[in-house]
């Protein structure tokens, strides 16, 4: 039997640190997503697909969006099980009770909100649902999967959304808890969780299948499925990872001096495609020019990327030969950065006197430019 795990679809993302228009791309790709993960699952001819979790970011998804979600499932007729997670948490009013009452959820879908054990005669499978029933909690959603009896022969796969305790960093999602031996315990043959937005192996039965589309700028590997094939109960699982997602994160943090080092930034950027979501964070002390030619390197890299966060803490310092070319009409002018120039000695005043000589070379610039 093979089955196709997935999670953190985070539908309705709004992504407010970007423009309006990088934000929009950015919370469509998570719908595109879901069609390429259909896909797969229809290429692959699993036998059911299952969604451990915040399949949408928040309760207040507007209803447009909760009906493009459904829809994007179309290209996988076959069963779908989706369990609800710390964001969509199956509250007595909730995105999925809306959902219901739009009458969106194709037959095909089941959506566990209750704990449950859910029985696939044909696939002599035994699917054990752990949803979340509120934001955060503290026991053990889990718990209940030890318990729980099912048929002889039959594969159990647990399905739950939470931080599988002792194991994740601090930064997890939420606290709903999940005992790191519950696989065993509950002598599961596959533990499909959600939570975590990277992929990852805890044991040999236990995944987190990560987000299907990267959502964050953090090195763990996201933007994957996993199609994990089950044999007879109690061997072990054949997992394997497959890319779904869209766009590519990247960070790069860069300290400037010089002008090799934009050389340098410009060839480290230069595979960046649409594909890309990029946050360049540069500091350093530069000359004019060099501030200049790092800001042409940004300016071309927001066209060329999909979306672009900038993070300058820059200090410029005029070179002296830029200081002798603002200089260079003599007269008032000329004294005045002459007098900057010394300034720039005294530590009180460096700042503020290098300061305005940079404003001062853009003035002039920009004067030349417009003559
Ligand atoms: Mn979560």
């Amino acid at each position: 039997m093979k089955l196709l795990h997935t999670a953190d679809w985070q539908i309705g993302e709004a992504f407010g640190q970007f423009e309006i228009d990088e934000a929009t791309l950015l919370g469509a790709a998570r719908i595109e997503s879901v069609k390429t993960v259909a896909k797969l699952a229809a290429e692959r001819a699993v036998d059911i697909v299952v969604v451990a979790g915040d399949v949408f970011d928040q309760q207040d998804v507007q209803d447009h969006i909760v009906r493009r979600m459904f829809d994007a499932m179309g290209a996988y007729a076959g069963r779908w099980v989706l369990i609800p997670g710390n964001h969509d948490a199956a509250k007595v009013e909730s995105v999925w009770t809306r959902a219901a009452k739009l009458k969106c959820i194709p037959q095909n879908v089941i959506v566990a909100t209750k704990p449950q054990t859910l029985l696939f005669h044909d696939l002599k499978l035994a699917l054990l649902c752990a949803p979340l029933v509120q934001q955060n909690t503290f026991e053990d959603t889990t718990e209940f999967f030890d318990a729980e009896e099912s048929p002889e022969g039959y594969c159990r796969v647990g399905l739950a959304h939470g931080s599988m305790q002792g194991v994740l960093a601090e930064d997890i999602d939420s606290p709903n808890p999940i005992s790191s031996t519950r696989a065993e315990t509950a002598r599961l043959d596959y533990l499909a969780l959600g939570d975590w937005h990277g992929t990852k192996a805890i044991n040999a039965r236990t995944w987190y299948a990560g987000t299907h589309e990267p959502d964050r700028f953090k090195d763990n590997d996201r933007g994957n499925a996993l199609i994990v094939t089950l044999g007879s109960p109690g061997v072990a699982p054949e997992v394997e990872t497959v890319k779904t997602g869209k766009y590519t994160w990247r960070r790069l943090e860069r300290v400037v001096s010089q002008p090799t080092d934009v050389e340098l930034l410009e060839a480290e950027l230069a595979d960046c495609t649409e594909a890309h979501v990029v946050r360049i964070a540069v500091s350093g002390t530069v000359d004019i020019s060099t501030r200049e030619a790092i800001e042409e390197v940004i300016s071309k890299l927001r066209a060329r990327s999909a979306a672009l966060r900038v993070e300058i803490d820059l200090t410029t310092r005029p070179s002296q030969a830029e200081i002798a070319a603002l200089g260079s009409q003599g007269g008032y002018v000329a004294k005045v950065v002459d007098r900057l120039n010394a300034l720039q000695s005294d530590p009180s005043q460096a700042k503020a006197a290098a300061d305005a000589l940079a404003a001062l070379a853009q003035f002039q610039k920009k004067t030349k430019e417009a003559a």
